[in-house]
């Protein structure tokens, strides 16, 4: 790269310690207003300096406008650079952020600028697990920016955010305080002959690591299935006999003309998706073909899928037509049903109560579908909700976690194993630990990193 004698030293220092450059276009790919390539390590200020032909070190956090230079010297474009120094970065190494306009062409002849300048493209995520390893943010709350930044409900996005904010880390490093503290008592027994041991202290260890431990992370788990249902979302199919109204259902849930209603029963042949929101729980809605027995091949096919769907469905949704007595009976298990056509009945009392009246053309009996679908889904009412267990990898050192301490109490009392006891409660400290990104988790953050997009 090009740099000067005083650059020189800095970049033979940065190489012994590993320590590259890493540059990528931040915003994502298209046309817009602005794009943000972002530039960390420790030759992101010279390189930036060499790209706009500056000789003075850019001011500290401060928008300095700018040109970009090509090679030869030619304005690529013009834009804002913004310099965080180390450790104040979001890296916690030199930052350099280059505002340039949103143009898919300028932002790659700038970014291609800055790799023959001497970065390198940064990977899925890697401004982030810089961050984590120069201990800016714990590994949860890499995991929240990237959650952030994925959700798709608002209600998501903020949950995101209180976990980016440390708030489950927080409650996580109190339960491993907790469990050092009570691990200290046993070790410290260790050291006594087991006569020494009042035996009553064990119930007292045992009801600690019971009410500030295992209570809380039972606590926790439990909201782990409505918690990762915000992030993953769910599909619930709408199923039925054919000309129930499955499609008017389907357009009227979504708020969309989406899929073609007609009186001719067979309409719809393939399976087709609408995404909604119920309470925050992103839903994907199927609509299936009509379940009945045909001789067209098409038609057949369409009904395979359909029954594939509700197979799959986290949910499913039985739809029957009033009008039709054939139409009421479900094909198998069924979550919620559905009786449809009701605007035709002058007295719905009549319906069995197992199922819901609608009408799909009026919109009648749509709000207590939807609470029926919330309530299937373990949806905790808005502004109610405590910090959440949003994702699998916590979920499952959580049990471990539980498992462990369990385990340990399970072999308190009994003097002769109390290494065993300490041993099992080290390990649940360990488990609760890796939430965190703490002790070995090398051999996660492939994983973890590369779900992020790049630039982040
Ligand atoms: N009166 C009344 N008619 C409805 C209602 N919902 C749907 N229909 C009518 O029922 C017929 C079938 O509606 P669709 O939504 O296409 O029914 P479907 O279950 O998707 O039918 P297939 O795709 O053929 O299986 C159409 O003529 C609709 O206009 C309703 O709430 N009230
Ligand atoms: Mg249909």
């Amino acid at each position: 790269m090009v740099c000067d004698a005083q650059d020189e030293g800095d970049l033979v220092r940065a190489s012994l310690l590993n320590m590259t450059t890493i540059a990528a276009i931040a915003t994502p790919a298209g046309r817009g207003g602005l794009g943000v390539i972002r530039i960390s390590g420790p030759d992101a200020h010279v390189i930036s300096q060499h790209l706009c032909g500056r000789q003075q070190p850019w001011p500290l956090r401060k928008a300095q406008f700018t040109r970009f230079l090509d090679t030869e010297g030619k304005t690529i474009d013009e834009g804002l650079v913004l310099y965080f120094k180390a450790p104040r970065s979001y890296t916690g190494e030199d930052v350099v952020e280059l505002q340039a306009h949103g143009s898919p062409v300028l932002l790659n002849a700038l970014l291609q600028r800055v790799l023959v300048l001497g970065a390198k493209l940064a990977s899925p995520g890697e401004f982030t697990r810089r961050a984590v390893k120069n201990g800016k943010m714990n590994l949860e709350q890499a995991e929240a920016i990237a959650a952030c930044i994925d959700a798709v409900t608002l209600r998501a996005a903020r949950q995101a955010e209180r976990h980016l904010q440390g708030e489950f880390g927080q409650q996580i490093s109190f339960l491993m305080d907790k469990v050092t503290g009570l691990l200290a008592h046993v070790e410290a027994c260790l050291d006594f002959p087991e006569e020494d041991v009042p035996p009553l202290l064990f119930d007292q260890l045992r009801e600690q690591m019971n009410r500030d431990v295992l209570e809380p992370i039972e606590n926790s788990l439990a909201t782990a299935m409505f918690g990762e249902r915000l992030f993953q979302g769910v599909t619930a199919a709408i199923v039925g006999a054919p000309n129930v109204g499955k499609s008017s259902l389907l357009n009227r849930l979504s708020g969309r003309e989406r899929a073609i209603v007609s009186d001719v029963p067979g309409t719809t042949r393939d399976t087709l998706e609408v995404d909604f929101e119920v309470q925050g729980i992103p839903v994907r809605l199927v609509d299936t073909a009509g379940m009945r027995n045909s001789g067209d091949a098409i038609e057949q096919e369409g009904v395979r899928r359909a029954r594939d769907a509700a197979s799959m469905a986290d949910v499913t949704i039985f739809v029957a037509d009033v009008s039709q007595k054939k139409t009421w009976k479900a094909e198998g298990q069924t979550d919620i049903m559905v009786m449809n056509k009701c605007d035709l009945l002058e007295d719905c009392s009549t319906i069995s109560n197992e199922f819901i009246p609608v009408s799909a053309h009026h919109g009648v009996g749509m709000n207590v579908l939807l609470e029926q679908l919330a309530q299937h889904l373990d949806v905790v009412p808005a502004g109610e909700e405590d910090i959440l267990v949003t994702r699998e990898r916590h979920r499952q050192l959580l049990v471990q976690a539980r498992m462990h301490v369990l385990q340990g109490c399970s072999l308190l009392g009994e003097a002769a194993q109390l290494d065993l006891v300490a041993l099992e409660w080290r390990q649940g400290w360990s488990a609760l630990g890796e939430i965190l990104g703490i002790g070995d988790v090398e051999h996660i953050l492939d994983r973890i990193f590369s779900e992020f997009c790049i630039g982040k």
